[in-house]
């Protein structure tokens, strides 16, 4: 096959990646190495910044986010087991947040995917990118069976963290920041009403959040060892530790029900540069990963494909010039939202070996932003995401 544009990953970064190179009239291939029903089945993000669903709607994919989407408008920061913050970052900042499950967004993705007649080749393996410092990269897989092979003029590394494509770029040209937490988040699924809006604690006990997917579906979340199993959480140990987390005033409003998922995800930050090498380039969690306390990865990986699918719209239209500078504006955002999310991070959660001075300076940063309108205005700001 020869296309214009090869994508590794039918991830939300790939797959939104296909749509905006389409409707600019770029053709491309994409490859996947699980099934359809593999990505559908993921329970990741929930929250969108409003940036994120201008470029959804650009793409043709935001119809069902006006109608199934909750707007929030303030986040609840908890702690001490008693003081509430509210941040009202839609008063501070006028933007809001949504709440729309990453699923819901793949789902939306795949069926505008489909309708643009755009080829997703699913279950692809032993996926490869060769020569993607020559003028004529093209990538191999196997299929059903049978050997593939795809040129191009760009191949595009949106297969997420543990993907080749990053692997790829040598090491004498890239250079790699990481921070990996000791800790993880244990996350649940129930069908049961959720609280009206996000609440994130800090307890001497260990993180928690509050989430919601729609109006009979909450997203719960507990820090916990990164080494436990789910089999280590029962429903009941996991509903008494949220509960013991939160202040009174936030747990006895909390319904609780069976579990219809729960998952344990470590924590890290990364983030890779340059994010191109030759002809390849890399979005979304190919590039870098967030801790999800800020709510960002998605975020980011959206916001990548958007100065990305621009910069090679640019480029077969003749303009050399941003696809060169895609990396370097690509990364200015991406480290803002880095920043802010190993800050939040290290603000909501207790570390193993944290000594008390550590946990009181972290009180006393909570204290300025319950005082500082203008330490709220810096949180709102950075919250629900820079300007592109
Ligand atoms: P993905 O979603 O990992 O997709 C990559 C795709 O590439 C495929 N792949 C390959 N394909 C071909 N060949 C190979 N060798 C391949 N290797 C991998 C994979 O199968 C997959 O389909 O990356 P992408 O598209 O960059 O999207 C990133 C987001 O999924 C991620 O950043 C977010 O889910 C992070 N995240 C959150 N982000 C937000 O913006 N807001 C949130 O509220 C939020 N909450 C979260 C989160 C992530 C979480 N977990 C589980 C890590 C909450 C959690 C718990
Ligand atoms: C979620 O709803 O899954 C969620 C919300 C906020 C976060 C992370 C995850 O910061």
């Amino acid at each position: 096959m020869k296309t214009q544009v090869v994508i590794i990953g039918a991830g939300p970064a790939g797959t939104l990646l296909s749509l905006l190179l389409k409707r600019n009239g770029i053709e491309s291939v994409v490859i996947e190495r699980q099934s359809k029903a593999y990505v559908l089945g993921r329970i990741r993000a929930g929250v969108l910044e409003s940036t994120s669903v201008e470029i959804l709607k650009a793409a043709g994919v935001g119809g069902r986010i006006d109608s199934r989407g909750q707007a929030h408008d303030h986040v609840e920061i908890a702690w001490r087991g008693e003081d509430v913050l509210s941040i009202g970052f839609g008063r501070l900042t006028g933007k809001n947040m949504v709440a729309y499950g990453q699923t819901l967004i793949q789902e939306d993705l795949y069926e505008a995917a489909s309708n643009e007649n755009i080829g997703i080749v699913f279950e692809a393996a032993d996926v490869e990118i060769h020569d993607p410092d020559s003028g004529a990269p093209f990538v191999t897989y196997k299929a059903d069976g049978q050997a593939g092979r795809v040129d191009a003029d760009f191949v595009a590394g949106c297969d997420g963290q543990h993907g080749v494509s990053r692997a790829t770029i040598p090491s004498s040209v890239k250079r790699e920041y990481e921070n990996a937490y000791p800790f993880g988040w244990l996350g649940i699924l129930s069908e049961t009403p959720p609280l009206p809006g996000l609440v994130y604690a800090n307890h001497e006990r260990g993180f928690a959040l509050c989430s919601q997917r729609n109006p009979m579906l909450s997203r719960y979340y507990v820090q916990c060892p990164v080494d436990d199993s789910v089999d280590d959480w029962s429903d009941d140990r996991f509903w008494s530790e949220l509960t013991t987390r939160l202040p009174r005033s936030v747990a006895d409003n909390i319904v609780t029900g069976p579990s219809i998922e729960k998952s344990i995800a470590p924590l890290r930050s990364y983030v890779i540069e340059p994010m191109q090498h030759g002809a390849l380039f890399l979005a979304g969690d190919a590039a870098h990963i967030v801790p999800p306390t800020g709510a960002k990865g998605l975020n980011l990986a959206i916001s990548d494909v958007h100065y990305l699918a621009k910069a090679m719209t640019q480029h077969f239209a003749g303009d050399t010039a941003p696809l060169e500078n895609y990396s370097a504006t690509a990364l200015r955002r991406v480290w803002s939202s880095v920043r802010f999310s190993w800050w939040l991070t290290t603000l909501l959660h207790r570390f193993p070996d944290q000594s008390d001075f550590e946990q009181r300076a972290r009180e006393e940063d909570l204290n300025y932003l319950t005082q500082s309108e203008a330490a709220q205005t810096a949180f709102a700001e950075q919250y629900v995401g820079l300007d592109l």
